[in-house]
């Protein structure tokens, strides 16, 4: 059956494709006018930015009159609205998103052709906002994405960073880190409103005073403000006229507390004064998952989170709605502890400025705080110091100490167990006094949920075992999703044809449509139609790698990709022994190189600056890549490709063109991963342990549609508790040692021993996250992997099945979980 006339449901093929608002005509005339008012240029003396500012403007124009439609909407429904706390955002480019939402694309492609531009051009020229380190980031935004095409009242609230995550280069295959510049020319996406700045305070004392109905009553005097000001951006919906807003705040210098230093003649301070304010929202930190307790990280935290909570606050209570009601208005959703400084601060707004009594100023916050906890890694979850806290917000300390005082009688009343109490405190008492954020957002909020089933089973078994033995309801799962909008209709544009001529276009918003493509995987035209699209997309990444890092690619080969943080848990490593051991196999004539199936590996990651191991691993991956790519053994056989920077942009270039999808953490590690999502809904097969939501994705997708290998959460953990002891693995594995070897001598280093020591020792007696235990299983798996690819036909089926099955990881569905499980649940 061909593809094109294949049928589905009538309902199913009706068109979702949002309508222009403006016709080509209409376009140019508002495009040159743009240019000309807001430039202040004619067409030929107009740069490429000059262009694409006005390009912008001339797509916003739409979405401001559907996103004061909906504030509109939402203020007269006067319902609950979902706020999503974030310290991250990882937006990716803006543009060919809005002319998604706005219908716009053709129209804008075909206007502007008239004036000789473009459009693709103006679209490369946007610098994406990388307001985010990785998964956390990135997943912010697939919800706002989400909860706009659900129509549902929310807002997202976070940091606006005039630096986001570092640009990444190599220098001799070493990282080093340049300052992301994403804003130094503007924004024109975002409407900012310095004229609503809020003055934040910090440090300073608590005095005892008299409340208006003459209590005693406790009163924070910061000692320094500074003034956050909202920059909003559009967050069109797809397929709908809801546009919401994420708000994110910048730091400004408040001028009352300048003043002050200004009169007193000390010039120079004043100056410094007013850096050291701004500085607040100057950058985003670039550890994703060891928090560094720096003072200035816990003001950014404290800085949007306050902003945030005032301004939704005060607008709720400003439509006559009670304190007692707040929660059937608002819902706070904590996105992991980086917002969790809110429910002190909650507690201080509604006990001190607003005069509740505590116990309903409690009930309250805990009925409006949710928390999200995204990692299992002891390390991540995030402290801090009590003297620096106390220093920073001494009023929210004694709020802490409170409100753990009071939980912990309880702990002892219920269960008369110390140990318990102990363990459960929101304070630490080792190695140093601190607040353990987890535990302060765990008491303050009504539900706790991971982000996988394997997740948030393990939270429940061992991060907040405690937690959850005495709230058992309190826990539950939401599975990450990511929006198909983005990493489908947007970045797979063959695909998305293909689909909406097999099944119709309803997929784009309902993403268990997919299952409708069931059938076509015995179908042999759609599957070389599939393959086909596979095939361009392969060569659209090698034209894009070609220009943009001077890489040259093979479009015929197993597109094998990982990419993602580089984190020693993750196991980029374990791909790597992968590599080296078929090239060590082929120099010691034990694997004939004719045998290996060609293959591109590609790897994309970004390191902490701090986190040795990690920049040690990227300087071996180059290293390797330079020497396997050049070696005469392996010509058309093997290829690394390690492009710099790996961002949102480029994964929408290379996700569509993946084969083999990576995601090879050890077992009871990676909280759920959503790169694997976007690799299995573009037809990629995933080989993977089962970690996070693999264990979801390889039930779905079926055993015979994915490459299972690896030791189990249990398996890892009986391992551990035995001791595990590395160099036996390699001591009895040949293949293995063969590999290590090869590196230990020097081989990818000129002959520097000493170069890649450090690495081969942590895998001989270290080894954390077990990659050599894994190693034998992993090196089997890749050879199945390579008997499938020979079957095309056979791998092109399961490849349209992974497409079929995966319609579960829409975050549409995510926030439906959210809406059902946590927001809306009674
Ligand atoms: O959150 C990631 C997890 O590692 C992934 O498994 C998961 O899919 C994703 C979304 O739930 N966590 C993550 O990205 N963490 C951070 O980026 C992070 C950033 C700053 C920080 C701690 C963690 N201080």
């Amino acid at each position: 059956m061909d593809a094109r006339t294949s049928t589905v449901s009538p309902e199913a093929a009706q068109d979702h494709e949002p309508s222009p608002a403006l016709d080509a005509t209409e376009f140019v005339r508002v495009f040159t006018n743009e240019l000309q008012y807001t430039r202040g240029v004619t067409l030929p003396q107009a740069s490429n930015q000059d262009k694409y500012i006005a390009l912008v403007r001339t797509v916003l124009r739409p979405l401001i009159d559907r996103w004061q439609a909906t504030q509109a909407r939402q203020a007269e429904q006067n319902g609950k609205t979902v706020a999503y706390l974030s310290a991250e955002y990882l937006l990716g480019p803006q543009t060919g998103n809005a002319l998604l939402s706005t219908g716009l694309e053709d129209t804008a492609r075909e206007a502007l052709s008239t004036l000789d531009i473009d459009l693709d051009e103006l679209i490369a020229h946007e610098i994406e906002p990388g307001l985010g380190n990785g998964g956390l980031g990135r997943l912010a935004a697939c919800f706002i994405d989400s909860l706009a095409t659900k129509d549902i009242s929310a807002i997202g609230y976070g940091i606006r960073y005039n630096y986001g995550i570092f640009r990444q280069t190599f220098v001799n295959g070493h990282q080093v880190e340049q300052p992301d510049t994403w804003m130094s020319h503007g924004t024109p996406w975002e409407i900012t409103h310095p004229e609503l700045a809020q003055p934040i305070g910090f440090a300073g004392r608590v005095e005892d005073t008299i409340n208006s109905a003459g209590q005693p009553a406790r009163k924070w005097v910061p000692g320094w403000y500074v003034q956050a000001v909202p920059c909003n951006y559009l967050v069109p919906g797809y397929g709908t006229d809801t546009v919401n807003t994420l708000r994110l705040w910048s730091a400004r210098a408040a001028d009352e507390f300048n003043l002050h230093i200004f009169n007193s003649g000390d010039f120079e301070n004043a100056v410094r004064a007013r850096t050291y304010a701004e500085n607040i929202s100057n950058v985003l930190y670039p550890e994703d998952s060891t928090p560094q307790g720096k003072e200035l990280r816990l003001q950014q935290q404290y800085f949007f989170v306050a902003a945030s909570i005032r301004d939704l606050v005060a607008r709720t209570l400003e439509r006559g709605v009670s304190y007692a009601d707040l929660p059937q208005h608002i819902t706070f959703q904590l996105n992991d502890t980086h917002p969790v400084v809110g429910i002190p601060e909650l507690m201080r707004l509604l006990v001190d400025d607003h005069e509740l009594e505590w116990d309903d100023a409690w009930s309250i916050t805990r009925e409006i705080f949710n928390y999200t906890c995204h990692t299992l890694l002891p390390e991540a979850l995030e402290v801090w110091p009590v003297d620096l806290f106390g220093r920073l917000l001494p009023r929210h300390l004694e709020i802490i100490y409170r409100i753990n005082e009071e939980f912990l009688n309880e702990v002892r009343l219920n269960t008369g167990n110390e140990l318990l109490v102990r363990q459960m405190s929101i304070i630490q008492e080792q190695p140093f006094r601190a607040v353990r954020m987890a535990h302060l957002a765990t008491v303050g909020s009504r539900r706790v949920n991971g982000v996988a089933a394997l997740h948030s089973q393990l939270l429940k078994d061992n991060v907040l075992k405690d937690f959850s033995a005495y709230w058992p309801d309190k826990f539950t799962n939401v599975t990450n999703g990511v929006t198909p909008r983005r990493f489908v209709r947007l970045s797979n544009p063959e695909l998305s044809d293909l689909l909406n001529d097999a099944i119709g276009t309803g997929w784009v918003r309902d993403l268990s449509q997919l299952s409708q493509l069931e059938p076509l995987a015995d179908d042999s035209g759609f599957l070389e139609q599939f393959a086909l699209v596979k095939a361009h997309n392969k060569s659209r990444i090698a034209a894009v790698l070609a220009a943009r890092d001077g890489i040259e690619l093979p479009s015929d080969a197993i597109y094998d990709v990982m990419v993602k943080r580089l984190h020693e848990y993750k196991r980029q490593s374990l791909k790597l022994l992968h590599v080296v051991s078929l090239y060590a196999r082929v120099l010691a004539g034990t694997l004939n190189a004719e045998d290996i199936e060609p293959r591109v590996v590609v790897f994309g990651a970004k390191a902490a600056p701090g986190y040795r191991m990690a920049k040690e691993t990227i300087a071996l991956i180059n290293a390797v890549a330079a020497r396997i790519n050049n070696a005469p053994e392996l010509q058309g056989r093997l290829k690394i490709a390690f492009p710099a920077n790996y961002n949102v942009t480029l994964a929408e270039k290379l996700i569509p063109a993946a084969d083999l999808s990576e995601q090879i953490s050890l077992a009871g590690k990676e909280a759920s991963g959503t790169g694997n999502m976007k690799f299995a809904l573009n037809g990629a097969l995933t080989v993977g342990t089962l970690d996070g939501a693999n264990v979801e994705i390889h039930e779905l997708v079926g055993d015979e549609n994915f490459f299972l290998f690896g030791m189990t959460e249990p398996d890892a953990e009986s391992l551990a508790q035995a001791g595990y002891v590395p160099s036996k693995f390699y001591e009895k594995d040949a293949d293995l040692k063969l590999a290590i070897d090869l590196i230990a001598s020097g081989a990818f280093s000129n002959g520097d021993r000493s170069a890649f020591e450090s690495i081969v020792s942590d895998w001989l007696w270290h080894d954390r996250f077990m990659a050599l235990a894994d190693f034998r299983s992993y090196l089997d798996i890749q050879t199945k992997v390579e008997e499938k690819y020979r079957d095309k036909a056979a791998w092109n089926r399961s490849a349209v099945l992974n497409v079929a099955r995966t319609g579960f990881f829409s975050s549409d569905r995510s926030i439906q979980d959210y809406l059902d499980r946590i927001w809306m649940e009674k």
